[in-house]
C-alpha cells in the first residue's frame, strides 16, 4: 500500500489501497471529474427524482435514492427488491449513461474483473446527519459480480464488517473521488455508513453522493 495519504503533491494521480481480501479503494480516481458526473446525475434526477424509501418496518431512510439502468432498488411495506419500473414515475428507470458504464467497467477491471456489465446503478444522496445502517446487499441475482461504489462530495466513513452482523467492523474513510470495488468474499459482508458530518464541498455543497453498480437481474 502506498502511504501518501497526507501527501498533497501527487499531481492529481490516483493510488490503490487494499481494505481486505477482495476489496480495494482506488483513491482519488474520479476526483477531477465533478463536471461531467454532476451533469450526469442531474440528467438522471430529472427523469427519476431522489426519494426517501420506506423500509419494510415502516421507517423512512435518511439517504435519498434514485437510479438508472435496467433495474432499480425498491423498498416498501412489501419488502426489498429490484424492479424494472420506478414506482414514483411508473416508468422504466433512465438508461445507464455510457460514462457510468465505462467508469464501472474500468474500475472493475482494475480489481481484476474483466467485462463487468452492471444492469443496476443505485444513487444515494446524503445530507449531514444521514446514515445507512449495517446491512448486506443480497437482493441481487449475481453475487459473483463485484459491487463498484463511487463516492462524491463531502467525506464519509464506511463501516465494514464480516459475514455475521455481530462481526467486528472496521472504519474506512472515503472522500470525494474515491472508488471502492467489493468482490469475492467481501461481496456479502455487512456494511454501512456513519452519520455524515457537516462539511462543504465546492462542487457538491453539503451533500454526499454514492453511486453503486450491481448485477441485479
Ligand atoms: C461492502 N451504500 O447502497 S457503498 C448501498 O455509501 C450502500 O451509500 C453505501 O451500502 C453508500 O447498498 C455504501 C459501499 C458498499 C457497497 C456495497 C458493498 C460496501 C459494500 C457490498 C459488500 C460489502
Ligand atoms: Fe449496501
Amino acid at each position: 500500500m502506498n502511504l501518501d495519504l497526507f501527501d498533497l503533491s501527487n499531481n492529481g494521480e490516483s493510488w490503490t489501497e487494499t481494505i481486505c481480501d477482495d476489496a480495494i479503494v482506488l483513491r482519488q480516481y474520479l476526483a477531477s471529474r465533478s463536471d461531467e458526473l454532476l451533469a450526469t446525475i442531474k440528467a438522471i434526477e430529472a427523469k427519476a427524482p431522489f426519494r426517501h424509501m420506506k423500509t419494510a418496518g415502516g421507517f423512512t431512510m435518511s439517504a435519498a435514492l434514485t437510479g438508472c439502468g435496467d433495474y432499480g432498488w425498491v423498498s416498501d411495506r412489501r419488502g426489498y427488491r429490484y424492479s424494472k419500473t420506478d414506482p414514483l414515475t411508473e416508468q422504466p428507470w433512465p438508461d445507464m449513461p455510457e460514462i457510468l458504464r465505462e467508469i464501472a467497467r474500468e474500475c472493475a477491471l482494475k480489481a481484476g474483473y474483466s467485462d463487468y456489465q452492471p444492469d443496476a446503478c443505485l444513487i444515494n444522496r446524503y445530507v449531514p446527519g444521514a446514515k445507512m445502517s449495517l446491512h448486506q446487499d443480497k437482493d441481487e441475482q449475481d453475487f459473483t459480480a463485484p459491487i463498484v461504489s463511487i463516492s462524491l462530495g463531502v467525506p464519509a466513513t464506511f463501516l465494514f464488517g464480516g459475514l455475521q452482523r455481530s462481526d467486528k467492523t472496521i472504519k474506512v474513510p472515503v472522500m470525494h473521488g474515491d472508488v471502492v470495488v467489493w468482490g469475492g468474499t467481501s461481496r456479502m459482508f455487512f456494511h454501512g455508513v456513519s452519520a455524515i458530518k457537516s462539511a462543504y464541498h465546492p462542487f457538491w455543497g453539503e451533500s454526499r453522493i454514492n453511486i453503486t453498480f450491481r448485477v441485479a437481474g
